[in-house]
C-alpha cells in the first residue's frame, strides 16, 4: 500500500478541441502533471480503460477513464488546506474548461472530467468540494485504474482495497467490465 496521496480521476466520452477523447487525455496528462509537480513528488499514471457509461442519457458513448496518483514529498502538501484543495479543484475545473467541458446535465457526456478523488486525509463537504469523493468507491471506471497502479492500494474511507473493492462491485453490476487499453506513445502504461 502507498503511503497518503493525492489521486485525480480523468474521464472523456465527447471531443474536445484537441480531437476525440484518447486525445484530449493525451493532451491533458502534461498539463496536469505541471500542475501537481508544483506540489514537488511524482506522479504514477493508470493505464488508460474504456468504459460503458454509468448513469446519465443510455445512449451516452463509452467513456475513457484513468487515474493520476500523486505522492508529494513533503509532508506539508500532504496536509493541505481546505483552501489549496479548492484552489487545485479550480485549476482541475479551468483545465476543463480548455478542453471545453460545458455542464449539460448530471452524469451526462463530457469532453472532460477531472475529479479530485483525495488529497492525504483531508475531508471537506461543500457544495463545491467533496472530499473524498463521495462515490469513487462506487464507480469500477475508479477502482480498475487505481487496482491497476497498486492492487493493495486502499482509498480513504475504504474498508478494503481498491482491487477488493472493484471485484464485488463486478461482481454485483451488471455490464461490461472496464476494458484496459494497450500502452501508447504518450501514455506508456
Ligand atoms: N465537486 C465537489 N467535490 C468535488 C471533487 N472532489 N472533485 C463539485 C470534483 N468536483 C467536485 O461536478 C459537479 C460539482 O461537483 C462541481 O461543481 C464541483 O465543484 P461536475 O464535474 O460538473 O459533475 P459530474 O462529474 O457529472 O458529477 P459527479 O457527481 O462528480 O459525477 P461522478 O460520480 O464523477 O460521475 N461513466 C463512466 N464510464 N465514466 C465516467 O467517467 N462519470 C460520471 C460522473 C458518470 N458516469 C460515468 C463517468
Ligand atoms: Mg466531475
Amino acid at each position: 500500500m502507498l503511503p497518503v496521496s493525492l489521486a485525480i480521476g480523468l474521464g472523456a466520452n465527447l471531443p474536445s478541441p484537441a480531437g476525440a477523447p484518447l486525445a484530449t487525455l493525451l493532451a491533458v496528462r502534461p498539463l496536469l502533471e505541471q500542475r501537481l509537480m508544483e506540489l514537488g513528488g511524482w506522479p504514477r499514471w493508470s493505464p488508460l480503460y474504456r468504459t460503458a457509461p454509468l448513469g446519465g442519457p443510455a445512449d451516452q458513448p463509452d467513456y475513457l477513464n484513468a487515474v493520476v496518483l500523486f505522492r508529494p514529498l513533503s509532508a506539508a502538501a500532504l496536509q493541505p488546506s481546505s483552501h489549496q484543495a479548492t484552489q487545485l479543484l479550480a485549476d482541475l475545473q479551468e483545465l476543463e474548461r480548455r478542453f471545453a467541458r460545458r455542464r449539460l446535465q448530471r452524469w451526462g457526456p463530457r469532453s472532460l472530467d477531472l475529479d479530485l478523488l483525495w488529497w492525504g486525509d483531508l475531508t471537506a463537504c461543500s457544495t463545491t468540494l467533496e472530499l473524498p469523493h463521495p462515490r469513487m468507491l462506487e464507480r469500477s471506471f475508479v477502482l480498475a485504474p487505481l487496482a491497476a497502479i497498486d492492487a493493495g492500494l486502499r482509498p480513504p474511507g475504504a474498508a478494503a482495497t481498491a482491487e477488493t473493492l472493484l471485484g464485488l462491485l463486478l461482481a454485483r453490476e451488471p455490464g461490461p467490465a472496464p476494458q484496459r487499453l494497450a500502452g501508447q506513445p504518450g501514455w506508456p502504461e
